[in-house]
């Protein structure tokens, strides 16, 4: 029987995470991690139990993993891509020091670790067209390097301790439920709340600007596949490269018009966002992770886009 902690349960990937590993695994063997000020609500707060899990605090982490018998941590706690370049020493803190703690308690009450690294973990000298899974990562954003440690360190953990880590490099994730905060693909979510709204959208990102994304179903399933894959079968571990569709935002403004044909766009290149999304792959081969555990996206541009602005219509617009 599978008993989880989730850390960082109330964040973009924690709030649907949790709901489906709780659907998938029951309710009472899901652990709701949060900060305080940051408290679940609802749904997540009435579907099983919760805790106070500062991933800065082992101690804390230590007595949950004990008190509820964990087995397996997914670890979501991280400073996005730019609120973590403003913040540098608390994105490490957060990102690196938490990660300690976490592997830690793992180590010691024989736990399967999940971190997600990122897209983020590459850099300007990558080969940005189809990145391949294993190619230079020198990025120049403490976001980056912090995700280039997190794969290492991880690594490092498995092949020193035999700690069962497992992590993929998320694209942009695009959903309707928990908006994302401070990051640079931000704006592929924040385009359908102004087409909902009837608002224009003002872009951040310049034309031409290609990143890899994809819809939060798929990094659910990209997630709980990866840890119930096949040990044996793993030749990599963390950092899996993973994708489900690459646009700049002219296309995704386009397969949003085709729907909401008053819709407009202005583009406000933001300078920071603009140099962090220009440093990123253009598209990533994600042949390893098809290859190893099976890994397929079900969700395209066009899928995406319908799905998006229905449920995101009927949350603000109950229609
Ligand atoms: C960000 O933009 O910072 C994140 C990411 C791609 O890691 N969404």
């Amino acid at each position: 029987m599978k008993k989880i902690l989730v850390i960082g349960s109330t964040g973009q990937i924690g709030s649907e995470l949790t709901a489906e590993l709780r659907a998938r695994y029951g309710g009472d063997n899901v652990v709701a991690g949060y900060i305080l000020g940051a408290e679940p609500k609802g749904e997540l707060a009435a579907g099983g139990p919760s805790a106070v899990a500062d991933v800065t605090n082992g101690e804390q982490l230590a007595a949950i993993v004990k008190e509820h018998n964990i087995d397996a941590i997914y670890n979501l706690a991280a400073l996005l891509s730019v609120v973590a370049e403003q913040k540098p020493r608390l994105a490490w803190k957060i990102g690196i020091d938490g990660l300690w703690n976490v592997l830690e308690v793992a180590r010691e009450n024989n736990c399967a670790v999940f971190t997600p690294s990122s897209i983020g973990s590459f850099g300007p000298n990558t080969p940005h067209e189809l990145t391949p899974q294993d190619t230079i990562q020198r990025p120049r954003t403490i976001y980056g390097v912090s995700k280039v440690t997190t794969e290492l360190l991880s690594d490092y953990y498995h092949t020193k301790y035999g700690v069962d880590t497992r992590s993929v490099r998320f694209p942009g994730l695009i959903s309707y439920v928990t908006p994302p905060g401070g990051g640079t693909t931000d704006y592929a979510v924040d385009i359908f709340y102004a087409a909902v709204r009837g608002e224009k959208f003002i872009c951040p990102i310049a034309e031409g600007t290609r990143m890899d994304m994809m819809y939060m179903p798929d990094a659910l399933r990209a997630a709980i596949e990866l840890m119930e894959a096949d040990p044996a079968k793993l030749i990599h571990r963390n950092g899996f490269n993973v994708t489900a569709m690459s646009f700049p935002p002219e296309k995704i403004y386009a397969e949003i018009k085709k729907r909401v044909p008053d819709f407009e766009i202005e583009y406000q290149v933001d300078p920071l966002k603009q140099a962090i999304a220009e440093s990123w792959p253009d598209s990533l081969d994600d042949t390893a992770a098809r290859e190893e555990w099976g890994w397929r996206p079900n969700f395209g541009i066009g899928a995406m886009t319908r799905d998006m602005l229905e449920k995101l219509s009927a949350k603000l617009l109950n229609k």
